[in-house]
C-alpha cells in the first residue's frame, strides 16, 4: 500500500452548513478550496432546506456531533487553514472555540455569517452572534463580515464608506487580529481592510450579475486558500477578491433565484451543452462498458 504525503497539497478545513443548492456553504468552500490546487475537508455544521429562492429552514448539528467530526479530522489530518462559516448556534459556536484552542491553527478565517442574501431563517442565534464577538474574533486571522453582520457585532449602524472604516476599528478594537467589512451591498462594491496598522480599501464596480449566491463564502474560502498557499494579508485579500469578481462574471443561472458563481472558470471557459451528453468511450464510464449480465 502506497501514501504519497510529498503529493499532498495543502489541506483546508471548512466548519459551516449544507446548502442543497450548493451555491454557498460547505460545497461553495470545497469549490473555492479545489479552484485553488487545495484538499478540501469539511465539517457540518447545519443542514439547510435551500433553493436558489432562499432558505427554508435549517437544522443544526448536535454540538457533541460537530465536537467528533473535528476532533476526527484533527487526529488524522496536519490542517494548513480552518474557514468557519455559519455556525447555527452558541453551542457550535463555542465547540468551534474549543476546537481553535486545540489545534493552534497558522489560518483562521472566520466568516461571521448571520442571514443568506436571498433572506429566510437565521443562520445564527443571537447567542451565537454575541459568541462570535466575545470570544471567536480574537481566535481568528481574519474575520470577514457584510455590512449587516458589522453592525451585528459592533453595535454600530453603517450607512457609507465612512460607517464601514469605523466598523473595520471598532472590530480589531475588539479583538479581531484583521478585518474585511465587505461593502457588495453597498452601490459600490469596495471592501475595507484593516489590520491595526494600515486601513486600505478595494474597490471595485458592481459586477452586472444576479448570480451572487455564495460569494461571501467563497470569498472567504479564496483568502483562506490564499493564506494556506503562502499568500501574506492583504494580498490574500485581493486575490480573493479579484477571484470572485471573475467566478460572478463568469456565472450562469440554475434556478429561478440568484444564482451561484462559477468557480471553476479557469478551467472551463464555456458550460457544457445541455442534453446532448455523449458517454465518452472508454472502459471507465459504465456506459461503455458491455453489459455482462
Ligand atoms: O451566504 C451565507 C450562507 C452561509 N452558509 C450557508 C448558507 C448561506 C446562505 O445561503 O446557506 C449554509
Amino acid at each position: 500500500m502506497t501514501n504519497h504525503p510529498g503529493n499532498t497539497p495543502p489541506l483546508i478545513l471548512t466548519i459551516a452548513g449544507f446548502d442543497p443548492s450548493c451555491g454557498a456553504g460547505i460545497a461553495a468552500d470545497l469549490k473555492t478550496f479545489a479552484a485553488h490546487n487545495c484538499y478540501g475537508l469539511a465539517a457540518v455544521t447545519a443542514l439547510t432546506v435551500q433553493n436558489t429562492q432562499g432558505v427554508r429552514s435549517t437544522h443544526l448539528t448536535p454540538a457533541a456531533t460537530l465536537r467528533a467530526q473535528l476532533e476526527c479530522l484533527l487526529e488524522d489530518s496536519s490542517i494548513s487553514a480552518v474557514k468557519i462559516g455559519m455556525l447555527g448556534n452558541r453551542a457550535n459556536a463555542a465547540v468551534v472555540a474549543e476546537f481553535l484552542d486545540r489545534g493552534h491553527f497558522a489560518c483562521v478565517v472566520l466568516d461571521p455569517v448571520a442571514r443568506a442574501q436571498s433572506g429566510g431563517a437565521d443562520l445564527i442565534d443571537a447567542a451565537g452572534m454575541r459568541f462570535i464577538a466575545d470570544e471567536l474574533l480574537r481566535r481568528a486571522t481574519v474575520v470577514t463580515p457584510n455590512i449587516a453582520e458589522a453592525e451585528l457585532l459592533t453595535g454600530l449602524k453603517i450607512h457609507d464608506l465612512e460607517g464601514m472604516k469605523e466598523a473595520a476599528k471598532r472590530l480589531v478594537g475588539q479583538g479581531a487580529p484583521a478585518v474585511v467589512v465587505k461593502g457588495g451591498h453597498m452601490d459600490k462594491a469596495i471592501d475595507v481592510f484593516y489590520d491595526g496598522q494600515e486601513l486600505q480599501t478595494f474597490g471595485g464596480e458592481r459586477v452586472k450579475s444576479e448570480n451572487t449566491h455564495g460569494s461571501g463564502c467563497t470569498f472567504a474560502s479564496a483568502i483562506a486558500a490564499q493564506l494556506a498557499l503562502g499568500k501574506q494579508l492583504p494580498d490574500a485579500v485581493m486575490l480573493a477578491k479579484a477571484y470572485v469578481v471573475k467566478a460572478i462574471e463568469k456565472s450562469y443561472a440554475i434556478g429561478k433565484g440568484p444564482g451561484p458563481l462559477n468557480h471553476f472558470f479557469r478551467f472551463q471557459l464555456e458550460p457544457a451543452p445541455r442534453g446532448t451528453h455523449t458517454p465518452p468511450q472508454h472502459s471507465l464510464h459504465p456506459a461503455a462498458e458491455p453489459s455482462s449480465h
